[in-house]
């Protein structure tokens, strides 16, 4: 896909756009020099059309967007990664931003030039208590709220939001699962999000500590570009704290892998793995996309296997594409939100081919066309599997002792996929993105959702199903073992009437209090 600026300045996608006023990204032909006096990045570049605009529009700092980390890799240089730029406008620059980017854009010595769009989480928060004995068994973990976690076994008691009875059974079969795999500690997950409240006692003993750095020495030890880089990096503030300062990390955290059997909070449904904090997103919920690329970056180069994504934004970008294609192309499993606008908007990460893109359902099986708060889950072509979304009980970031936080959405729905993408990869770690999609798409159940949405096959609402995980842990790989590719998912459906239009009542149209603060500029990075 061509990237055209002028499409974005222009129309309704000025209206939906969210971007920094005071830095924006370009891809340059050359590489860009350090100084020698400052050690940073040259404004002064050696292009001689770019720097006549560095000097107009005052430019006062140019970053590279990914770092050369210990050596370049051939997927690094392949994806020419080394040229992406993002660049600072001095506080006294008086131009428009969406002018400057468009004046880049046409410079010859760039490839691109794009906004750093802005997106959110997936999710939001609630609160309730819905406790519910759990079917007691030898298969079930002694977790005192287990019962509370439908999505891993649910017996017919927390109602969706729609008001019809929630259906025993719709849920993932996690007991089932862990009679097949329950995880291991080499795995690594990273959490791409608000931050993770790390030392919570049913989360503790999970977080991925980064052993070959020396903590608080000032001293970058294994030399990945960050220092002290210990308990993961807050890209959001650039620091080496990235403690939950939102709430929706450490839920998303719970999901995928609390301490199992230790009688306190919830069960993880990956009961062994390492959740690698990667802080992208502020504590008001945005998060740049800048920040997103760079903490995808950092997951691959650190590690992690699966990268879990439970945000998105509403604009396509060159350089987020990039970073999930590095992903990618390093056999990294990417797993993002279709957001929760109840509308088919495309939404990234989600919508690249790279990713496996997860809508949300409720306690009935149906998509959750209404969560706890309102919205719904989005749908389009791109979707490829849906997972439980609404009301999913997690660990509180401010207060150990709350079990009675709940959030909603197809974050929550995201964590789900990639807490089963992980168990996949330890039952076989010799397993490639695709073939994890694959299976994940090919085990999630068919047909079990609304009629008129859920037609059989792939659909726009449900892509292949609502996963499972024991059927995807238990799926005969050896028969019939054709990977499906994103592309092919472009399923036309034969829906006969259109519930569509009415269904999309979420607080996504012009009441949406991010396309007042896109014009506002964003500057939540103290630098
Ligand atoms: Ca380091
Ligand atoms: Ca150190
Ligand atoms: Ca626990
Ligand atoms: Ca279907």
């Amino acid at each position: 896909m061509v990237f055209n600026f002028s499409d974005c300045v222009t129309n309704e996608f000025v209206d939906k756009s969210l971007y920094t006023t005071d830095k924006f990204i370009i891809k340059s032909k050359y590489d860009i020099p350090i100084s020698e006096a400052t050690g940073s990045f040259s404004t002064v570049t050696g292009m001689k059309s770019l720097d006549e605009k560095n000097l107009k529009y005052k430019i006062n700092k140019i970053k590279q967007i990914f770092r050369a980390n210990k050596g370049i890799s051939e997927i690094y240089k392949k994806l020419e990664m080394s040229r992406y730029y993002l660049l600072y406008l001095d506080t006294l620059n008086t131009f428009d931003i969406a002018e400057i980017i468009k004046e880049y854009s046409s410079d010859t010595n760039l490839v691109f030039c794009e906004p750093n769009f802005i997106g959110t989480s997936a999710g939001e928060k609630g609160y309730g208590y819905e406790y519910e004995k759990a079917i007691e068994n030898s298969k079930i973990p002694n977790d005192e709220k287990f019962g509370m976690q439908w999505y891993l076994q649910n017996n017919g008691n927390v109602s969706p939001t729609g008001g019809s009875k929630a259906k025993i059974g719709a849920d993932i079969s996690a007991p089932e699962a862990w009679e097949i795999e329950t995880g291991n500690d080499d795995l690594i997950v990273a959490v791409c999000d608000s931050g993770i409240r790390d030392d919570h006692p049913d989360l503790k003993e999970r977080i991925w500590v980064n052993k070959k750095e020396v903590p608080n020495n000032n001293i970058d030890d294994d030399g990945n570009g960050y220092i002290d880089d210990v308990k993961g990096w807050d890209f959001a503030y650039n620091t080496d704290d990235p403690h939950d300062g939102f709430g929706h990390g450490t839920n998303i955290a719970t999901v995928i892998g609390a301490v199992t059997n230790n009688r306190i909070g919830f069960a993880g449904i990956n009961q062994k793995c390492r959740l690698m904090n990667c802080k992208d997103l502020g504590d008001n919920n945005y998060g740049e996309y800048e920040w997103w690329a760079e903490a995808v970056q950092y997951a691959v180069d650190n590690g992690a296997k699966v990268i879990n994504m439970s945000e998105g934004g509403s604009d396509y970008s060159n350089t987020l594409k990039t970073a999930c294609e590095y992903a990618y192309e390093n056999n990294v499993v990417v797993v993002a939100a279709m957001m929760n606008k109840g509308n088919n908007s495309n939404n990234y990460p989600a919508a690249f081919k790279t990713v496996i893109a997860v809508g949300a359902t409720d306690t009935d099986d149906k998509r959750s066309v209404r969560f706890s708060w309102g919205g719904g889950s989005c749908w389009g072509k791109y979707i490829a599997v849906v997972a439980p979304g609404n009301k999913i009980y997690g660990l509180d970031h401010e207060d150990i002792l709350n079990y009675e936080t709940f959030w909603s959405g197809t974050s929550q729905s995201t964590a789900i996929v990639s807490a089963i993408a992980s168990l996949l990869l330890t039952q076989n770690p010799k397993r490639t993105p695709d073939e994890i999609r694959n299976i994940i798409c090919k085990t999630a159940l068919d047909q079990v959702g609304d009629p008129e949405e859920d037609s059989p096959g792939w659909d726009q609402y449900y892509g292949w199903g609502r996963v499972d995980c024991y059927r995807a842990l238990t799926m005969d790989t050896s028969k019939n073992y054709k990977i499906i590719r994103k592309q092919d998912n472009n399923v036309v459906t034969n829906r006969k009437n259109t519930k569509s239009d009415q269904s999309g009542g979420g607080p996504a149209k012009s009441n949406n209090p991010r396309n007042n603060k896109a014009r506002e500029g964003i500057n939540r990075k103290p630098e």
